[in-house]
């Protein structure tokens, strides 16, 4: 196992819901983990063995043409073993790579690259690699319910309420998934990326689960009667 992972024990991307307060999604070193709350800064937590005196620089990259913003971080003041990234401007649908430079550990270690992969899917609140109804149905069976670690995923703007704006997001999200399938369909890459906004690819995250011809026209279909 290289060292990078035998000194990080754990990655998190953590998020504050309000009043609520912070919810962390795992984001395992072996596989990517989706998340699915929308920000404008994202925090990931890098927690090590040993406490951490230095690390000299935090880096985000994107699976996609576009690339995140810039990145910043420091040492958790209130505990050293932790290392904390502030993420802007991440591009949707994409595997986000954060990677960590010449970390410096209390017991002597030196890591020159220590990274972790966060997937970023909005929406994706049963965190399945897509975003469609069953996301929206399960936010609505949600509204009202106290965010907790069973359910903060539904809180998708995070302002910790699981209300109508929450479903507005994932139906958002929803039809632009749709309106990317159609596109591609008709090999217009270029309007997939105006549709996904920050130009993200979604194919990225999880291969387009569109491979024949009728399951491609059914979609085309409800995206033409999606309603909002
Ligand atoms: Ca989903
Ligand atoms: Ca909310």
């Amino acid at each position: 196992m290289p060292a990078a992972f035998r000194l990080l024990t754990l990655a998190v991307s953590r998020l504050t819901h309000g009043a609520a307060g912070p919810f962390s999604i795992d984001l395992p070193f072996a596989m990517s983990r989706i998340e699915c709350r929308s920000t404008s800064i994202y925090t990931v937590v890098f927690t090590f063995a040993n406490t951490l005196t230095s690390v000299a620089s935090v880096n985000a990259t994107a699976t996609g043409p576009i690339q995140p913003g810039p990145s910043s971080g420091s040492i958790d003041s209130m505990d050293a073993h932790n290392y904390i990234a502030n993420l802007t401007m991440l591009p949707n649908a994409q595997k986000i790579t954060v990677t960590l430079s010449n970390v410096n550990d209390s017991d002597g270690n030196v890591t020159g690259s220590v990274p972790t992969v966060m997937g970023l899917l909005i929406g994706d609140a049963n965190a399945n690699g897509a975003v469609n109804s069953a996301d929206v149905a399960q936010t609505k069976s949600r509204i009202g319910q106290p965010i907790d670690g069973a359910n903060f995923r539904s809180d998708v703007n995070a302002n910790g309420v699981i209300n109508s704006a929450d479903i507005a997001n994932v139906k958002i999200e929803h039809r632009d998934r749709l309106a990317a399938v159609v596109c591609r369909r008709y090999h217009d890459e270029s309007r997939v990326a105006d549709i996904l906004g920050h130009g993200g690819d979604a194919s990225s995250l999880r291969p387009s689960r569109v491979h024949n011809s009728s399951v491609k026209l059914l979609i085309y279909v409800r995206l033409m009667i999606f309603r909002f």
